[in-house]
């Protein structure tokens, strides 16, 4: 087995078979020549640079992150949704999407739930569907942005930190509830983001929803079990559009050291000002080890959560580079949660999927290729131009044989994209789950 990497968790071996296994035989095979020459090729071209080209590979084979379950139906906008044939209905056909992405590109072993739209009434039999897949669970997400059905309270003006104290309980009991169902399904954290914020100047005083808050957090961190974190997601604008109580990351460190240790940030790439050094913000919440994860995604104006390495691909790698540099001076105690949170709009959510986190695995391996000695050498010696020719020349090469390669030998897809249309899963699927309606917007 590899070796373990900051990434989590190792790659489950448990090979499910919704993607007819031959079929995927059957292309590798024909796939192979060209990636044992691009491999090959690779390898030389990285011992010129005292690179082991199978030791980058063991690590890269240890990179693993999550699916959303809400990312494998159709995204949508505040405008509409336009889902295709075929979509899950519900966690147990999202589970059984899960794993095709799973069985193709080998490196999302884990599943993230988000209640209550992932709930099913059994949660264990959601852990068992999920065993019998070869999937695990990642955190638990909670959902104080929409009223459901039947509850007694609105969330209209905000949740756990709402000016009443009814709306607060409730808020937090259905956190609660969220590490109840999450304990079934053996996760162990919970996410926590909320809406609570303002439209206007002077309708909410900063400073007291922002105490409400924390107290009611405090009930949150007190019910987590000895071995969960408590994840603190912050997003500077959205539903609310003139302030929110978690703005920022300098908002969400002061919670997380309020609450205490198992109380972390987690930082979504969208939830930040479009000129924000997002990887400076990486780069603090691990010096004082309070990053606890990420939503990964890409952005060209603000939370616009389309497919990790889409958009900014160069800001990928610096994201990752903190994330190496990292830890490589934490070692095995720096360990966040690696997380997807993307909506798909206009392409097949599993080909997002399998396209992102093939994204996620290049610009994690091209931050291995960093020659770090060098690079603090032209840092302590004020070279500039050599410290950023550090940087982009670990960017400029071309890695996509290594995660390839990584696919093939844990028995996934060389080429994911390619073998996911020859099956044609999602036809079949079309032919057996309902089609979904397409009315109500999506924004998650
Ligand atoms: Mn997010």
């Amino acid at each position: 087995m590899p070796e373990p990497s900051p990434a989590r968790g190792i790659i489950s071996m448990t090979i499910s078979s919704l993607i007819n296994p031959q079929l995927i035989a059957d292309n590798n095979a024909d796939a192979s020549s060209w990636l044992e020459s691009d491999y090959q090729s690779l390898g030389e071209r990285l011992n010129r640079r005292q690179i082991n080209i199978d030791e980058i590979t063991e690590k890269v084979a240890a990179f693993a992150v999550a699916i959303p379950s809400w990312g494998v139906g159709t995204g949508g906008t505040r405008f509409g949704r336009f889902p295709g044939a075929g979509e899950p209905a519900n966690i147990f056909e999202k589970l059984e999407d899960c794993a095709v992405i799973q069985q193709l590109s080998r490196s999302t072993p884990s599943v993230s739930t988000h209640f209550p739209w992932d709930d099913s009434g059994d949660a264990k039999a959601v852990y068992e569907k999920g065993e019998s897949l070869g999937l695990t669970f990642d955190a638990v997400n909670s959902n104080t942005f929409q009223d459901q059905p039947g509850q007694a309270n609105s969330y209209k003006y905000g949740s756990l930190s709402h000016t009443d104290k009814a709306v607060r309980k409730q808020a937090i009991a259905h956190n609660l509830d969220c590490i109840t169902q999450g304990q079934v399904l053996d996760s162990k954290a919970l996410t926590v983001w909320i809406p609570d914020g303002s439209n206007f100047p002077g309708q909410q005083n900063f400073t007291r929803a922002f105490e409400r808050y924390l107290v009611s957090m405090e009930s949150i961190y007190a019910a987590l079990p000895d071995d969960w974190q408590l994840f603190i997601e912050h997003k500077l604008f959205e539903p609310s559009f003139y302030s929110t109580v978690i703005s920022d990351w300098g908002s969400n460190y002061i919670a997380a050291q309020h609450l205490g240790e198992k109380a972390k940030c987690l930082v979504d790439l969208g939830h930040h000002a479009p000129s924000v050094n997002i990887e400076q913000i990486v780069a603090r919440l691990a010096q004082m080890n309070k990053l606890g994860g990420f939503h990964f995604n890409d952005s060209k104006y603000g939370d616009d959560d389309l497919d990790s390495g889409s958009i900014a691909p160069y800001q990928l790698f610096l994201v990752f580079n903190e994330l190496v540099d990292a830890a490589e001076r934490k070692g095995a105690s720096f360990n966040p949660a690696y997380m997807m949170d993307q909506s798909h709009n206009v392409t097949d959510p599993i080909e997002s999927l399998l396209s992102s986190a093939m994204n996620l695995q290049n610009a994690y391996c091209k931050s291995l290729l960093i020659d770090r000695s060098k690079l603090d050498h032209y840092q302590q010696h004020n070279d500039v131009m050599m410290a950023n020719q550090t940087l982009k020349t670990a960017f400029d090469e071309d890695v996509r044989a290594i995660s390839a390669m990584v696919r093939m030998k844990a028995s996934g897809a060389i080429e994911p994209l390619e073998v996911y249309r020859k099956s044609r899963y999602r036809a079949d699927c079309g032919r057996r789950r309902e089609m979904q309606s397409g009315s109500s917007a999506g924004i998650v």
